[in-house]
């Protein structure tokens, strides 16, 4: 299968490097603070100014072999580079335009050509990056026009060099610049391992198409990601530094960055740490899902020393723990756990595995409703140490974790089942350790008495560009297992789940911000209503009145959550649990986004 390293390799680094990384974030004398590589449209520098960084680009630094060593030391299996970025200005020697790193700088070298050269050297897929729709150096780049929302107060297309929305003709952009220049780059460079194309904006159906023909032309093998437009493409890339809530269809990406640029900033210094990465790493492989990590190098050609720190971090994890993330699949429970993430192993004509990789210690910790049985339980490389795990009760499984993962940075415990396929588990919705943790993903959702279908055309293949979804009537569940764009009080989301004792619960309502909006927004009414063995529906009416997530790490789609109240259960057994929305007081800022329901057992 040609996508089969995509999906088993997990871990990619991306690299933006550009012209852009020179002022670094600041322009005669003033900071931006929106992502690096936008410094041109931040600052609205015409193209001769900017241009001029060229004389200036100099990577006495640069040095492919070690960007590749470092990936490779660091755990990533692909590379993707940023041969053109929204700018205009190829990052590799163009025979089309003349706007280019080789023949434009004092540097005079192709970078992509050495990269392409010591990818394989060390192992690594070489992806290219092509912004294929904006360009603001060409006169008819991408622009979607004075009317179209802007990003973050900046005009998509170049109209500070180019005002004449009305003159612009794409398709001399498209067949004089994009499709030579795609052919170039698919024709000079050996194998490429990935296409990678982002903000398709203007682009006609057509046009992607007519992409995606090229690519299969020139590269049959080349993958190409959805962020081509128009649904064409290979895989899917989630919006920037996007966590999914459960499992996808097919393969998917999520790019994110390492502090809260991609092309480099001088003053940027809000690096993750290694655990953070880590945890993100585990978090989209329990997802099914890799993970393309951002390096800005700096002018110098180097990669910023706190890179180089977390990378070697990340290297030494994955040496020791790599089993649990490299071609492994998704966490088969229902939901994903506080303690940490759960990948599958399954080996061909072997045993199959669990591993359990522990962001937070605890002594013990449960898993409810694997229908398999454990045949062995341990810690690895610790050196190898075997683990109790008993069954408590139902499903339950109790595993002991021993005292000495205590202080290690997201230890992994592995358990073998006596299956060699995948493992049967149970679907029932249950408190484990009090909680009872509601996804949305595994409701179902209803509009007035209909059940909600598929996502709706609307939604389907947003975030790439981080737009904001358009307004629609009804929520649904969106590509990340969220349910989005809730606000009308038509809507509904139902569970079915057990309850194995009576008592107090306390209602959370967990949301997840896209990125321009908060989380943790406020003031929204909801009803909860739980029914079942035959009484009367326990009904709960609330405002809801949120706060942010301090743990969340990924800065961008942040989780918050808002208290709901308390709901008395009498009596244990099987209930019914309804979430309705019945006043979203303002629907252009509080629809909400719904990432889980739990009912916590006071
Ligand atoms: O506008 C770009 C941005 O500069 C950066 O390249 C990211 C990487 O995923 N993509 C776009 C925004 O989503």
């Amino acid at each position: 299968m040609r996508a089969q390293w995509f999906s088993e390799a997990r871990f990619g680094m991306f690299i933006h490097w550009g012209l852009y990384s020179i002022p670094g974030g600041i322009w005669r004398g003033r900071e931006m603070s929106y992502i690096g590589e936008w410094l041109q449209a931040c600052f609205r520098i015409p193209n001769r100014e900017y241009g001029a960084l060229a004389a200036r680009f100099n990577p006495e630094r640069f040095d492919a072999e070690q960007w590749c060593r470092t990936a490779r030391d660091a755990g990533m299996r692909y590379l993707v580079f940023s041969a053109k970025h929204h700018d205009g200005f190829a990052m590799y020697r163009s025979r089309v335009d003349s706007y280019n790193v080789a023949d434009a700088t004092p540097f005079g070298r192709d970078p992509l050509a050495e990269l392409a050269a010591a990818c394989p050297k060390y192992g690594l897929k070489l992806g290219i990056y092509y912004s294929q729709d904006l360009d603001w150096h060409h006169p008819d780049g991408g622009d979607p026009g004075p009317e179209s929302p802007k990003n973050h107060g900046m005009s998509w297309g170049n109209d500070w060099d180019y005002p004449a929305h009305r003159g612009k003709r794409f398709r001399r952009y498209f067949e004089g610049k994009a499709i030579p220049q795609l052919t170039e780059l698919l024709t000079g460079y050996g194998p490429v391992g990935i296409m990678w194309f982002d903000c398709p904006l203007t682009i006609s159906r057509e046009e992607s198409g007519r992409i995606v023909e090229l690519v299969r032309k020139l590269q049959p093998d080349c993958l190409i990601n959805t962020r081509i437009g128009h649904g064409f493409g290979d895989y899917g890339s989630y919006g920037d530094n996007q966590l999914p809530a459960a499992p996808p269809e097919g393969m998917w990406e999520t790019p994110g960055t390492l502090n809260r640029t991609w092309g480099f900033k001088w003053n940027d210094h809000d690096w993750k740490t290694p655990g953070e990465v880590l945890s993100l790493l585990a978090s989209l492989a329990e997802k099914d899902t890799n993970y393309l990590l951002n390096v800005g190098p700096m002018p110098d050609g180097s990669f910023p020393p706190e890179t180089v720190r977390v990378l070697r971090e990340t290297g030494k994890w994955l040496e020791r723990y790599g089993f649990a993330v490299y071609g492994c699949g998704a966490n088969p429970f229902q939901c994903s756990f506080d303690w940490g993430y759960v990948t599958v192993e399954q080996r061909p004509g072997k045993r199959t595995r669990l591993h359990l990789i522990i962001r937070e210690f605890r002594p013990e910790i449960r898993l409810y409703g694997l229908e398999e049985v454990v045949v062995r339980c341990w810690a690895a490389a610790e050196p190898e140490c075997p683990v109790e795990f008993g069954c408590s009760g139902g499903r339950c499984l109790t595993i002991r974790l021993p005292e000495r993962l205590r202080a290690r940075l997201l230890p992994v415990v592995t358990l073998e089942l006596a299956c060699r396929n995948a493992p049967a588990v149970c679907t029932d919705l249950v408190p484990l350790d009090h909680v009872l943790r509601l996804p949305a993903a595994r409701g179902t959702i209803r509009h007035g008495q209909r059940e909600a279908a598929v996502e709706p055309a609307e939604l389907r293949g947003l975030g790439a560009a981080g737009e904001r979804h358009p307004a629609v009537s009804h929520c649904c569940l969106d590509r990340t297992g969220n349910l989005a764009e809730w606000h009308n009080p038509a809507d509904r989301i139902e569970w079915e789940a057990y309850f194995p004792e009576e008592g107090r619960y306390r209602v959370e309502v967990v949301t997840v911000s896209g990125i321009h909006g908060a989380a943790w927004k406020t003031g929204q009414k909801v009803e909860l209503a739980v029914s079942g063995d035959g009484g009367a529906a326990n009904v709960l009416v609330a405002t809801l009145n949120g706060r942010p997530d301090p743990s969340a790490s990924d800065r961008c789609y942040i989780r918050g959550s808002a208290e709901a109240g308390t709901l008395s259960l009498n009596g244990a057994g099987r209930r019914k649990i309804s979430l309705r929305m019945l006043d979203c007081p303002d629907r252009e800022a509080l629809a909400m986004t719904l990432a889980e329901l739990r009912l916590v057992r006071l």
